[in-house]
């Protein structure tokens, strides 16, 4: 259907429908295509190219680029570097690419004149039509032809010259695609793009095509490896028919310098293998390991080296043995090495089972990190590294840096971030996280009283190491949109470009990609980075503001508003919220000690409530509602505050983007597409407002000043409506409903009716907001009517429209909201909805409200 209509759509104003499988890479023609076209070279010429390795593929996309962007069709000429160029006349103009060597080769003389590049780093020079791009190695010539390309698509076909090394040399992607679909993660664990483009049942696919252009779009950002299983690993990927498989992805990635790793089960060699041990220190399981690398690397000479979850939500690990964290990873580490492979071993290593947080105040799972890897510092081989999660817990709306960044000097680390969603909306809202990254890379340890901040000890300049960098869990599937969402590929662009140079500006970044994926028209680029740059400041506002964390559904999907599934269990996230108080003391005098684990300067910032940072407060203090913040604000004020805030800067995003209908570049398929996510985004939020903010006034009693919470006077409860067919429902958790009670049909086959006549409206022009809940186990039909007039229908069919984690409850992920703008309405007329429910699905509904021009509630 998706590409019947690509083939088939002209969009507004004639831009071509596109589904979004180009993302950025879109090469489409320039407005100044003309002009640049003299400036362009007349030959392509490769240096020592092969097949299938990046400078053969540099050439082939300059000559694609070339063609697509400015509408010059230029040839390749593949030559061997120390014979020479054949064939050309003296008047040509060349694009010459390749790599340091192969020029030296042919140039000797140039050696000199050369910049200085180190692994992967590229020179660019373009001067009167003729274009030199060298990488130090192949696949620094591929990334010097993506940036020269970039710059063209933007319009921009000046001469320059630019010598570009990266800031660190590990920029890994991590997917956490399942060999299997099923189960509670399906085929993409925390996935919200479709299933895994690697494998399906239990096997490695037959057609890689999406895993070429996977890497394609990775090697345009600079990213060089992507682990392509999940982290909970199955021993099953290390079959000698799924190793052949990787071998195939492997193939299908070397064309774009990207290669391939693998993440491990530390009890394969029993699970797999047979054997009674996995114990990391026992012989037989060290050659069964070796066996193993060996067998990887016959196939894949080239494989990039393993990522390794272990001792880790039931994952297992040395630990299970006695052995040391560090035991476990030179296990890898010594396999690996004589093949020149690298292990990224995960520092997210905690009990989820026997934290109590009831019999201990000091039981945190933020220590837990720096807990396990005290005094390992010295002990792990060179080509290990450690990946470490962003903030101590997981993927936070906002966390403070894990301290561990600064307990390792010795040994290298790199930073682990998401870009796939999923605390932070599933890719269900827009929420642009590179400020966010921004934030965590430029922040300072301040080790020894020096300047140390995380950019510096990942890329291994403040600890020198050969070693360090980044790691991005992705997560793309086979939707043509790849996360889900075009909106969300600024995320991917952003964490390539960080990866690349911490010192990128988030803003900066996000306009070259809006020029690449949409277009340089000026309202496109005005409108997308403000909604983008207000988005996570927004979501942090109505999801959990003061680093209380993102209060969503822990135990479920980790989607929609429920704070109280934060405490009373094993999994640690608490907040320790109750009538008086909330907020975990992380504090070294009074609370779990984790302060301590910062160095001296930053322990004493977060130690005491008045130099801790109010977006951080409830992550280190606990503190009664009333504590005065230092905006002036009680915590409680501010909660309610902000909460109304960030869902009213979501209400602006829709209309901000309506604004774009037909300009430059926005077809008509991706207008709908992105409107569609606004428009939900902004009723969700609603959602995630109304429920943290009753949850707290539950628990305080503290009112609202502004006196908005609890207080809809536009609403009718659909509970309090006349019911025929319908009965009322109480949700549970309780804030997921206004008033606590929605309404469900009484039987699942039978159509249900709520009315209310509407004797308190003046008569005018109203919005008419519905909310109700779409749940995962069937596609309800819902329909409004004003009198004898319909204003709207709608089913119940989020689940196939957004990506999001389904559920079968009626709680705060499957509530949402449909709007129907300036409905007529007469005093006295009956509102009516009917609910026709399908499957498990009873057609639920929460409230109305009728609201007058510009309010929203
Ligand atoms: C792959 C969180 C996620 C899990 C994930 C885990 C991890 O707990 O919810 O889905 O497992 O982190 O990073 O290992």
């Amino acid at each position: 259907m998706r590409s019947l209509l690509l083939l088939a759509a002209i969009g507004l104003h004639g831009a071509a429908a596109e589904d979004g499988l180009n993302a950025w890479l879109r090469y489409a023609r320039v407005d100044n295509a003309k002009h640049c076209q003299s400036k362009l070279p007349s030959t392509i010429v490769t240096l020592n190219a092969t097949e299938g390795f990046p400078v053969y593929t540099a050439g082939q996309e300059l000559s694609k680029g070339f063609d697509g962007i400015i509408g010059k069709k230029v040839d390749v000429d593949s030559i061997v570097a120390s014979r020479g160029r054949r064939g050309h006349k003296s008047r040509d103009t060349t694009a010459t690419v390749g790599t340091v060597a192969a020029y030296v080769d042919s140039n000797p003389g140039a050696a000199a004149r050369l910049p200085e590049l180190i692994d992967d780093g590229f020179h660019v020079s373009v001067s009167c039509g003729n274009v030199l791009i060298l990488g130090q190695n192949e696949r620094g010539a591929l990334y010097g032809a993506f940036h020269y390309l970039t710059r063209l698509a933007q319009g921009d076909c000046s001469d320059f010259t630019l010598t570009s090394n990266p800031g660190a040399p590990i920029r890994w992607v991590n997917q956490w695609d399942n060999m299997q679909d099923g189960g509670t993660h399906g085929s993409v664990e925390r996935g919200y793009g479709g299933d895994s483009i690697f494998f399906w049942d239990g096997k490695v696919r037959d057609d890689l095509t999406r895993a070429g252009q996977y890497a394609r779009l990775l090697a345009s950002i600079g990213i060089n490896a992507v682990v392509v299983n999940n982290v909970n690993a199955d021993p099953k990927t290390l079959t000698p028919a799924n190793m052949d498989g990787l071998a195939r992805i492997a193939n299908a990635f070397r064309p774009y310098g990207v290669q391939l790793g693998v993440s491990l089960n530390f009890a394969a060699p029993q699970t797999l293998g047979g054997l009674s041990t996995f114990d990391p220190l026992d012989q037989g399981v060290i050659d069964w390991w070796q066996g193993i690398a060996d067998a990887l690397y016959q196939r894949i000479p080239d494989m990039v080296g393993y990522l390794v979850k272990a001792n880790s939500e039931g994952q297992p690990g040395p630990m299970t043995y006695n052995r040391t964290l560090a035991d476990g990873a030179n296990l890898f580490a010594r396999t690996l090495k004589p093949h020149g492979g690298i292990i990224l071993f995960r520092a997210f290593v905690y009990d989820h089972r026997t934290l109590n947080q009831t019999l201990d105040w000091k039981a945190d799972r933020a220590n837990a990190a720096g807990d396990y890897f005290e005094g390992l510092d010295d002990k792990f081989d060179d080509n290990v590294a450690i990946q470490i999660k962003y903030g101590p817990i997981d993927f936070q709306v906002r966390e403070p840096v894990s301290p561990l960044f600064s307990h390792l000097r010795k040994t290298a680390s790199a930073i682990e971030l998401q870009i796939t969603q999923e605390y932070l909306g599933q890719q269900a809202h827009l929420v642009y996280l590179a400020p966010m990254w921004k934030e965590l890379l430029d922040f300072d340890f301040r080790v020894d009283g020096k300047r140390s901040t995380t950019a510096d000890i990942v890329g291994g300049r403040r600890f020198p190491r050969k070693l360090g960098g980044f790691a991005g869990v992705v997560n793309v599937g086979t939707n043509t949109t790849w996360l889900g969402s075009h909106l969300a590929m600024s995320n991917l662009y952003a964490y390539g470009k960080l990866a690349w140079d911490a010192s990128a500006s988030p803003e900066g970044v996000l306009k070259e990609w809006i020029k690449l994926t949409f277009s340089d028209d000026h309202k496109v680029v005005d409108v997308i980075t403000k909604m983008s740059m207000a988005s996570w400041p927004a979501y942090e506002n109505y999801s959990g503001n003061l680093g209380i964390q993102t209060l969503t559904d822990i135990l479920l999907g980790h989607y929609g508003p429920n704070p109280g599934s934060q405490d009373g269990n094993p999994w640690g996230q608490w907040t320790r919220a109750d009538a008086d108080s909330i907020g975990m003391d992380r504090t070294v005098w009074n609370g779990t000690g984790f302060t301590g684990q910062y160095p001296p300067e930053i322990a004493a910032m977060y130690e005491r409530p008045e130099t801790t940072p109010d977006n951080l407060m409830l992550w280190f203090h606990h503190v009664p509602y009333t504590h005065k913040l230092k905006s002036g604000k009680t915590v409680i004020q501010h909660f309610y505050d902000a909460h109304y805030e960030g869902s009213a800067t979501a209400q602006t995003f829709p209309q901000l983007w309506r604004k774009l209908e037909g300009r430059r570049g926005i077809d008509r398929e991706r207008y709908e597409h992105v409107l569609y996510r606004l428009v939900y985004q902004a009723g969700h939020s609603l959602v995630w407002r109304d429920s943290v903010n009753q949850f707290y006034f539950n628990k305080s009693s503290i009112p609202d000043a502004r006196g908005r919470v609890g207080n809809h006077p536009y609403r009718i409860e659909a509970e309090a409506m006349s019911l025929e067919g319908y009965r009322a429902y109480r949700v549970s958790p309780f804030e997921a409903a206004s008033g606590a009670r929605c309404i469900v049909t009484e039987t699942n086959s039978t159509r249900a009716t709520a009315s209310a006549v509407l004797d308190r409206v003046a008569t005018g022009r109203y919005d008419v907001a519905v909310n109700y809940y779409d749940m995962a186990l069937g596609n309800a039909t819902w329909e409004l009517y004003v009198g004898a007039d319909r204003v709207g229908r709608w089913k119940g069919d989020l689940e196939y429209n957004l990506g999001r984690a389904p559920s079968p409850y009626i709680d705060g992920q499957t509530a949402a909201r449909v709007t129907f703008p300036g409905v007529k309405i007469k005093r006295g007329s009956t509102l009516k909805i009917v609910g026709t429910p399908d499957g498990l699905e009873p057609a639920p509904v929460d409230y109305i409200s009728i609201l007058p021009e510009g309010v929203v509630d």
